[in-house]
């Protein structure tokens, strides 16, 4: 871990050095930043040899969206293992050291509940410590995680045990675990324990607020239900409900040794050089009544004994089903559900290297796949992989997750919006609250209400309304859903068209302004024209007015009618994106990130060296001077890249890279993407590589508490938009103009466009695109029109 010199090409440099826990690493990335001996290199698999750590449960964590169960760690509770359900989350009442009206009121941090992968080993009346040998891998193809240990028990006899899990990718409500024993040297009895582990994760409060917050009061309880009147073993099965939100949750698993039923305590005979193996299903479900619910959006529970019997109900259902079906039957489907993910979402990189690139890439695209397969709510930032940030669910999924989606898997990307179209009642809420017509998302949360209690970070970002609006336009775009946009995109786009109409006003100089708000950029807050809010704000005015007037006959009237449209709305949004102020250098031809950033001190960053700076210094010492915690205007050049020409775009780089710090891992995706546009090829690389590696070499040292999920959608964003070329403007312009790193010899992504599936292939001679399913599909291709 030595010291790292970042040449920028505009001249400036930065000295970043290794830094202890907590703090960002600096590594160098051009070398395997990985022990190939405990990590080793595969193009399928992720394993890792010796013993667990806090960060492996992390990596080697299986989901489907729906269920998340950590990986094996040799660590705490709070930081091991522990098993996560999409939506699951306790409450409590944020209390304010000084109250105001329009406080976030209602704290939310997921929920761990009780683990079925937890087993307990004896063999000869002896509980066994620890192996000897010690591995976990995840397979990508498969969609399992294998754990291995061996145990030496005496002289020349061992027992080995792989315990093998799938959190099924095409059901949401279900996982199976294979547990095989081998015995050496003698016939073992092994007597196992694998009783469900009602322990909870206890998430731990410190200074870093990426962590979760602590409840004191709250957690689980377990529901009286009478289990064995309907033929279920006690033990096996659980309903427990959250104190203060009532969301309510019920567990179930069973277990087969040769097709036999055993209970959750049973011994194993083993034969010398032999083996046996044991099945368990376990299944999950949650109790919600109608998600868009009877308390404007929220979605809410009972704790009423008719619902817990109903879920494990649901559970034995679900167990009677795997059963039926068996491990292998299961796995066929896990594997079937993994060979299409790969066919339409793989992306192939011959960069000529030892393969780690490679593996890491798939390893990214995987936990893409896991976090989004079945999700019934939106992504939280670390999937459910994890405690980090409370597990809310912020602007991560529209900006970084969603195009990942929209252009390999359009019915999920479409399911995650619709979320967004549920918690529009609380979205209007929130807007009354602040003042505002139309609608204002939850800057963070889970229930829909807002959870950010620090609002110069947190409901400040009202740039959330036209992230979101952008994902509907672009998911419309590219998938031609019309039917989507007249029944749920159309009320997401109106709804935050009027949020802005309302915020902002109309100046002295007849330019409409938006003030006091802060952009992506976590380091500067509560500016006035944030140039990034405000040329989304225009974008979203614009779209939403397209939409409208592009509806016809009845479904131009039901939508008047369900959002009441009053006569003219859309001409004034016309009016208002037209006259939007764009903060703008002409001396030095730059769009300036806000009206006051010239004023400010720039930051010291030859002896303020210390990173995150979040954790250095106080949010006060940070707003006052120039420096970026991630890109803002460098974001706005990509998204809605066929507003501007390259030479603004370089001279924008230039200027604000060299200020961004990069303490947010959303940051290097769109660094990389305009880097590798603007002709740094280099640079690009370099943040390439910053945003593969964030997890597996745990750069922002705290992978422990789960995935950088955005990074992960910012590593395909960096491989398809910025060396693949693939732009779309939010749906105004499709091209392809790839700038494929000088190394490599060719990149392969898949496209999904408007129904018809793409093969992109770029080399340094050509870029051919082949269509292998449906009708034919024009783009610009390195600036000529081609029908494909
Ligand atoms: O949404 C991000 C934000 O942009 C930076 N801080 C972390 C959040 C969750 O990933």
């Amino acid at each position: 871990m030595g010291d790292v010199v970042r040449r920028h090409p505009a001249g400036e440099m930065m000295l970043e050095e290794a830094l202890d826990s907590n703090e960002i690493r600096k590594l160098d990335l051009q070398d395997d930043p990985l022990d190939a001996r405990r990590y080793p290199i595969d193009p399928w698999r992720f394993t890792e040899y010796g013993e667990p750590s806090a960060e492996s449960a992390t990596l080697f964590s299986l989901s489907n969206g729906t269920i998340g169960v950590r990986g094996e760690a040799n660590a705490p509770r709070n930081l091991g293992s522990g098993t996560f359900l999409s939506g699951f989350h306790e409450t409590f009442a944020i209390r304010h050291a000084e109250e105001a009206y329009g406080f976030a009121r209602v704290g939310q941090v997921v929920q761990g509940v009780p683990d079925t992968v937890d087993f307990k080993f004896c063999v000869d009346g002896k509980e066994l410590g620890k192996a000897q040998q010690v591995s976990q891998s995840l397979d990508f193809k498969d969609g399992t995680a294998t754990r291995s240990y061996v145990y030496d028990i005496d002289d020349g006899v061992s027992l080995e045990v792989d315990i093998v899990t799938m959190v099924c990718l095409f059901r949401a409500d279900l996982m199976a675990t294979a547990l095989t024993f081998k015995a050496r040297g003698r016939a073992l009895n092994v007597h196992v324990e694998g009783k469900m582990n009602t322990d909870q994760p206890v998430v731990s409060r410190d200074v870093d607020p990426r962590k979760a917050d602590l409840i004191a009061d709250g957690g689980l309880r377990k529901l009286e239900v009478d289990a064995i009147s309907r033929g279920v073993a006690d033990e096996s099965f659980g309903a427990f409900h959250c104190l203060h939100s009532e969301l309510t949750m019920g567990v179930g698993f069973c277990q087969q040794i040769d097709g036999e039923m055993v209970p959750a305590v049973f011994d194993v005979a083993v034969p010398d050089g032999g083996e046996k193996r044991v099945l368990r299903y376990a299944a999950y479900n949650t109790y919600r009544i109608n998600p868009i619910g009877i308390d404007e959006g929220l979605q809410v529970s009972t704790i009423e004994t008719q619902n817990s019997v109903e879920l494990i109900r649901l559970c034995a259902q679900t167990l009677n089903w795997a059963v039926a079906q068996g491990f292998e039957a299961l796995q066929e489907q896990q594997r079937a559900w993994l060979s299409r993910f790969w066919q339409e979402s793989d992306v192939e990189i011959d960069d000529g290297g030892d393969g780690r690139l490679r593996q890491t890439l798939r390893w990214e695209l995987f936990e893409l796949a896991q976090a989004t397969a079945t999700v019934p709510n939106g992504v939280s930032a670390k999937g459910l992989s994890g405690t980090g940030y409370s597990g809310h669910y912020f602007w991560d999924t529209e900006t970084y997750i969603a195009p990942f989606l929209i252009y390999t898997n359009p019915a999920r990307a479409r399911d995650i919006l619709s979320y967004r179209f549920r918690m529009l009642p609380a979205a209007r809420k929130r807007a009354r609250i602040m003042s505002m017509e139309g609608g204002l998302f939850p800057w963070r949360g889970i229930n829909g209400e807002e959870a950010s209690a620090f609002f110069e970070a947190g409901t400040a970002q009202y740039h959330i309304d036209a992230d979101i609006a952008y994902a509907v336009c672009q998911y419309v775009a590219v998938t031609g859903d019309h039917e989507f946009l007249a029944s749920e995109g159309i009320d997401i786009l109106v709804e935050t068209a009027r949020m802005w109409a309302s915020l902002g006003y109309m100046g002295w100089d007849g330019t409409f302004h938006i003030n006091n708000v802060t952009g992506p950029d976590e380091y500067t807050a509560l500016v006035d024209d944030n140039y990034y809010t405000n040329v989304m704000a225009q974008f979203n005015l614009r779209k939403a007015a397209d939409a409208l007037e592009s509806l016809e006959g009845e479904e131009l009237n039901a939508v008047v009618q369900r959002l009441s449209i009053k006569p003219g709305e859309s001409m004034r949004w016309r009016e208002i994106a037209e006259l939007m102020k764009l903060p703008y250098d002409k001396k030095l031809g730059i769009h300036l990130q806000d009206d006051d950033i010239m004023r400010r001190e720039t930051w010291d960053f030859e002896h303020d060296t210390e990173r995150p700076l979040l954790l250095h210094y106080h949010p006060m010492v940070i707003y006052r001077r120039r420096v970026l915690k991630q890109t803002d205007t460098v974001l706005a050049l990509y998204l809605l890249s066929s507003q501007f020409g390259l030479d603004v775009k370089r001279r924008d780089f230039d200027f604000y890279d060299p200020l961004t710090t990069g303490d947010s891992s959303l940051s290097a995706a769109s660094q990389c993407i305009l880097a590798a546009e603007v002709g740094y090829g280099d640079l690009a690389m370099q943040y390439f590589l910053e945003s593969l590696y964030a997890d597996v070499a745990n750069l922002h040292s705290n992978t422990s508490d789960g995935i950088h999920l955005a990074s992960a959608g910012g590593v395909w964003m960096s491989a398809v938009a910025g060396f693949g070329g693939l732009r779309d403007s939010g749906g105004e312009e499709f091209s392809i103009d790839p700038h494929l790193p000088r190394d490599w010899g060719s990149l392969t992504y898949r496209l999904t466009v408007h129904g018809s599936r793409l093969v992109v292939n770029v080399t340094h001679g050509e870029v051919s695109v082949r269509r292998l399913s449906g009708d034919p599909v024009t783009l610009k291709v390195k600036g000529e029109l081609r029908t494909v």
